[in-house]
């Protein structure tokens, strides 16, 4: 609706632009989708902090940001934090056998999605390949029951139903995960449409090339919306507060259940911590307790930053 009147307070009627979405941002502008199916470039600050998913009313020129229902954040390796795309149902994390993503990254970015109120989903590409065998799987093994994963084979053209499904319902997401792992690929089988370029990952050291520079969101379809992203390797934490990062962190899900002895327990080395207890009995990985650990001491440093304690 782009104009409302208010017979009840007698407010002047309030007139508004024209109601649409951030599709991609360019630097200087951004692309918004208006509900009539028009787009249009429209400039913006380098500083705006508008993103791809904001909802926005244009006039003029003009362009104002309606509120967001969800945004995601991570900080990247140099501490700034960086906006991936707002206003989103499911944050896919997408992983490949080859190149290869770290449990931890995995872990970080279901936090961020938890902590921002979203679904994450572990999308499994390149099932075709040769290194998707059993160490793969056993990488695969420890996220089972934390969320729902789903293995594709763009090149194969397996297992995109379920992910077709997963958005019919109208729901928006977005792809993140390290470059090179085909999130841009699978998008384009999703939504041939698309058009978006793919690279070919380096073969001498098996990483991505950064192929993907700009975010950008499209229609499926079967129904719902998915934004692609420039591949990225560092989601440090941002806005969560160091007590309540256990509650985000999937592996701690069951633990946490039994009560530690103290109710502000950070499950660092406190006595009668449960999280210590598993740690100590073989139900909780070491490495995944260090990558809790290593979240929590970042939580730490930024509170300390911004003067929270
Ligand atoms: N074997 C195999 N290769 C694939 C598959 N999907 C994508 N690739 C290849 O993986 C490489 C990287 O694909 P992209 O889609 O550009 O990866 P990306 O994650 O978008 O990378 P960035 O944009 O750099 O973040 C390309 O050479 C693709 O052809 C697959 O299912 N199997
Ligand atoms: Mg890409
Ligand atoms: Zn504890």
């Amino acid at each position: 609706m782009s104009a409302r009147k208010n017979s009840k307070t007698k407010e002047p009627v309030q007139l508004s632009g024209e109601p649409g979405t951030i599709v991609a941002h360019l630097g200087v502008a951004v692309e918004v989708a208006f509900e009539d199916g028009t787009r249009r470039s429209v400039r913006v600050k380098r500083s705006s902090g508008h993103v791809v998913g904001d909802r926005v009313e244009v006039q003029d020129e003009v362009l104002r940001r309606l509120d967001r229902n969800s945004l995601i954040e991570r900080r990247d390796a140099m501490g700034a934090v960086r906006t991936v795309a707002a206003n989103l149902d499911l944050l896919c994390i997408v992983v490949a056998p080859r190149p290869a993503t770290t449990a931890g990254f995995v872990d970080r970015a279901m936090v961020a999605a938890r902590a921002a109120g979203m679904r994450p989903v572990l999308v499994v590409n390149k099932c075709d390949l040769p290194e998707a065998d059993e160490d793969f799987d056993g990488f695969l093994s420890v996220f089972e029951g934390h969320l729902p994963i789903l293995r594709v084979s763009t090149k194969l053209g397996d297992g995109l139903d379920p992910l077709h499904a997963l958005f019919a319902e109208g729901l928006r997401g977005a792809f993140v995960g390290v470059s090179g792992v085909g999130k841009s690929s699978i998008l384009n089988s999703l939504c041939p449409e698309a058009g978006l370029i793919v690279g070919a990952i380096n073969e001498q050291n098996a990483l991505g090339r950064h192929t993907t520079s700009v975010a950008t969101l499209h229609s499926l379809p079967g129904g719902g919306e998915l934004v692609d992203t420039p591949g990225f390797r560092d989601f440090g934490p941002v806005a969560i507060s160091a007590v309540d990062l256990a509650h985000h962190f999937c592996a701690f899900d069951d633990l946490l259940a039994e009560r530690c002895k103290f109710g502000n327990c950070l499950h660092r080395s406190e006595p009668g911590c449960q999280v210590r207890l598993a740690l100590e009995q073989g139900r909780l990985s070491k490495e995944r307790h260090e990558t809790y650990l290593s979240l929590l001491a970042e939580l730490e440093e930024q509170e300390k930053l911004n003067g929270w304690r």
